[in-house]
């Protein structure tokens, strides 16, 4: 494999980071690439048309994931990352991943390295901005497809059995289903957060990943007329969301270490001379330690009968996610360190405040391991940047990584 490093192109890197980032791109040069969208489907289709070009045998599974399988032998090193966007987002946020992959497998070819078993997947729909479920496609393929979730529509109705039927998938997902087939996972991804530019490093080793709970809260009150209702017996769902939402922001400031944030709001019938009847929110309650999560989840839970008593409404929790903390294999982290030290990056581990495919992979028993690239200018924003550079430099350490690690 070693032979691969002197391959890699950062010109290339450049190019194709470009060259994806234009599928889905924004006024504002962003991306919106929403999951098992036709701009989704697209850029699969543009990392298959380079991978089949080195060889690749290129498959969609029954959740849409994109799979390009090299070399021989029945169990693969995965790697992977996601070609899903939120709205608005930027263009490195997981694809980043998936080009270093094709880079390796560009190197390699260039090379004349005979590569081991590898998969190179692009997952479906890792962000859940558009049916709510994130990390759906390595959920289908790791056995960890929360139940009914095709039934899940987006703001359209659309579903996700309808989604996939219209780019021609129409079974269960979860046949997507790899059983036993995989040696170890790895992923590269921006880091999203500022530690690696803080510590002027270009690359890091995750250590864990948060774990994560998804809500969606529906809180159902009496819309009224602003002007004749009095104060007294209002049954104000904005009033008793907003008083939530406060509690849910104080529970995680003074727990210390979790996160948590309300993302989507929307008021009905929302004219600002009528009481809200109803007010729907998500919530997002993210930690390395799940008691702390699951504590501040459970402040969420008072709030929630405290608002019942007192103004009246009724409240529903959706549950869409409660992911628990992934710790990340211990040998292929030695392996990631090792290899950074050869490329001349003084091994960094980081916790990882993004949630990322590598969770269902490493909960289904899959020895797992990601590599962070340095980012700027934070991420979800159209402002995301990471350099072909820094992206050559993790490309190399994978090479190294998989010598060490095959
Ligand atoms: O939300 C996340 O952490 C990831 O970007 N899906
Ligand atoms: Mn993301
Ligand atoms: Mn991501």
């Amino acid at each position: 494999m070693r032979a691969a490093l002197a391959k890699v192109d950062v010109a290339r890197l450049g190019e194709r980071i470009e060259e994806l980032g234009a599928i889905g791109r924004t006024a504002d040069g962003g991306v919106t690439r929403l999951g098992l969208s036709p701009e989704e489907d697209a850029a699969k289709t543009l990392v298959a048309r380079w991978l089949q070009a080195r060889g690749g045998r290129i498959t969609r599974d029954p959740a849409a994931n994109l799979i390009a399988g090299f070399g021989s032998g029945d169990r693969a090193i995965v790697i992977a990352s996601h070609l899903d966007s939120v709205p608005n987002g930027g263009k490195y946020d997981g694809h980043l991943g998936v080009l270093c992959a094709v880079e390796l497998i560009e190197a390699a070819t260039a090379a004349g390295v005979a590569l081991p078993r590898l998969d190179i997947i692009g997952w479906t729909d890792e962000e859940g901005a558009r049916f709510g479920v994130g990390l759906f496609g390595s959920a289908a393929a790791y056995g960890r497809l929360p139940e009914g979730v095709v039934a899940r529509r987006d703001r359209d109705g659309v579903s996700i059995a309808d989604a996939l039927r219209a780019l021609g998938h129409d079974g269960d997902p979860a046949a997507a289903r790899r059983r036993g087939t995989d040696r170890l996972y790895l992923e590269l991804h921006i880091e999203q957060g500022p530690n690696l530019e803080r510590a002027k490093r270009p690359l890091g080793v995750v250590r864990t990943i948060v774990g994560i709970t998804h809500l969606r809260v529906t809180v159902e009150g009496a819309a009224g007329h602003a002007g004749t209702t009095p104060m007294e017996g209002r049954r104000d769902a904005l009033v008793a969301a907003a008083e939530m939402v406060l509690a849910l922001d104080d529970a995680a400031r003074r727990r210390g270490g979790t996160v948590a944030t309300v993302g989507e709001i929307s008021a009905e019938p929302g004219a600002k001379n009528v009481i809200p009847g109803r007010v729907i929110f998500t919530v997002d309650v993210r930690s390395p330690d799940d008691d702390g999560r699951r504590a501040v989840v459970s402040v969420l839970e008072d709030a929630k009968r405290d608002a019942v008593q007192r103004r009246g409404v009724r409240v529903d929790f959706d549950t869409l996610a409660d992911l628990p903390a992934v710790e990340l294999d211990k040998g292929i982290r030695g392996a990631l360190g090792e290899a950074l030290r050869e490329v001349g990056v003084e091994p960094l581990e980081l916790v990882s405040g993004a949630g990322h495919d590598a969770q269902n992979p490493a909960l289904a028993g899959v020895p797992t391991g990601m590599l962070f690239i340095r980012s700027t200018n934070g991420s979800h924003n159209p402002r995301e940047h990471a350099t072909a550079e820094d992206a050559a430099l993790a490309t190399k350490a994978l090479i190294l990584s998989i010598a060490r690690l095959n």
